[in-house]
């Protein structure tokens, strides 16, 4: 039987089987639980996967099915511990999610305060991944959006903003019919939101500690599936909560891919030189009259250099949005 897996927990895999994915109204989806069998090797299994089931399929109290297969994904969500594929970190590769459709990056616009240095680094995951981003600004009662999209002005790229009190249809239609995955760091709200779409998911929240002293309330990833849209009969989707995270190393991008996730400065690198690697140190790098010439922000360009510069392991590559506190942090990383 084919399944799709909503939550993995210390070798058991809970799926639900494909027909029943689609069920009845706001019911909770019967699932299976399942342990990989053996002739899956070291291939992992991560939320999202579509995969084959045998054995005890009944979902019974105790019943285990095995998986045998993995379906072939339609992405693959990535990061690594780091950001230098030269050092250990950099190869330690994490799957985030399988198969997702969208990317709903959140961001608090206060409590915590907004990286764009963070979104930035899931943008470049989401173009690599080929996944469609949505930047999610929670937290709206606290702060306004005006400077984070401001910052991105140039990128027309789809967001909604939140409040404790905000209507959710604009995000339900923004969900409906696919599988989105919510990425953000600890506290910025995303179960909180996931328990406003759906109710009886029950999420829970936590208090906003110090970013990256490791409080994280949601500690394994979880998909859910959306209820249906009022007076629409489409698929309303699948949302993905997950824990909160303190840094998204790109070290799996290559350097060419990274500038896809900057879409806004793409043009400005048509008349390099070949061979071009729009650091801040090519002196023909067309970027620099890109903006100069106010065709992209230039916090933008300093924000792509940035990653560009992390990733050969310059040590000096956090930058400026980096605000952790004194104490806080074991290693230099590529936390923003
Ligand atoms: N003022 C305000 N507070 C919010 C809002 N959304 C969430 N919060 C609060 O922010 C805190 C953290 O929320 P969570 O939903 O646990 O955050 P999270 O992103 O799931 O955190 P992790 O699971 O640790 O990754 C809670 O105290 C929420 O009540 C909002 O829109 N406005
Ligand atoms: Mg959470």
């Amino acid at each position: 039987m084919d399944g799709f897996v909503i939550a993995v927990d210390r070798g058991r895999y809970t799926c639900v089987l494909a027909g029943a994915e689609h069920g009845v109204a706001g019911a909770e989806l019967p699932t299976v639980t399942a342990m990989r069998a053996r002739e899956l090797g070291r291939k992992s299994v991560v939320v999202g996967d579509r995969v084959s089931l045998v054995g005890d399929t009944s979902g019974a109290q105790g019943a285990l099915a095995r998986i045998v297969r993995i379906a072939e994904r339609r992405s693959v969500l990535r990061r690594t511990a780091d950001d230098d594929e030269t050092t250990a970190e950099g190869r330690l590769e994490r799957v985030v999610v399988a198969n997702a459709d969208q990317l709903v990056i959140v961001s608090a616009l206060a409590d915590p305060p907004p990286r764009t240095g963070f979104i930035d680094r899931c943008l470049v995951a989401a173009y690599d991944a080929d996944v469609e981003p949505l930047l999610c600004l929670t937290k709206a009662d606290l702060a306004g959006p005006q400077e984070v999209l401001g910052y991105y002005t140039e990128l027309e790229l789809p967001y909604v903003l939140n409040r404790p009190d905000s209507d959710l249809d604009a995000l339900r239609t923004l969900l409906g019919g696919r599988v989105s995955v919510l990425v953000g760091h600890s506290g910025v709200g995303k179960s909180t939101l996931v328990n406003r779409l759906v109710p009886e998911a029950a999420r829970a929240v936590g208090v906003v500690s110090a970013i990256g002293r490791g409080r994280h309330t949601s500690t394994s990833a979880v998909a859910l599936r959306l209820p249906p849209i009022a007076g629409v009969d489409t698929d309303p989707g699948w949302i993905i909560d997950t824990p909160g995270i303190r840094s998204f190393g790109l070290a799996h991008v290559s350097a060419d891919s990274l500038l896809h996730g900057f879409p806004d400065l793409v043009e400005g690198t048509v008349d390099c030189p070949a061979n071009c690697q729009h650091t801040a140190d090519e002196p023909q790098c067309g970027l620099d009259a890109w903006v100069a010439a106010g065709k992209a922000d230039p916090r933008r360009l300093a924000s792509y250099r940035r990653l560009l510069a992390s990733r050969a392991g310059d040590g000096d590559a956090r930058g400026e949005s980096d605000q952790r506190g004194p104490g806080e942090g074991d290693r230099r990383g590529p936390d923003e």
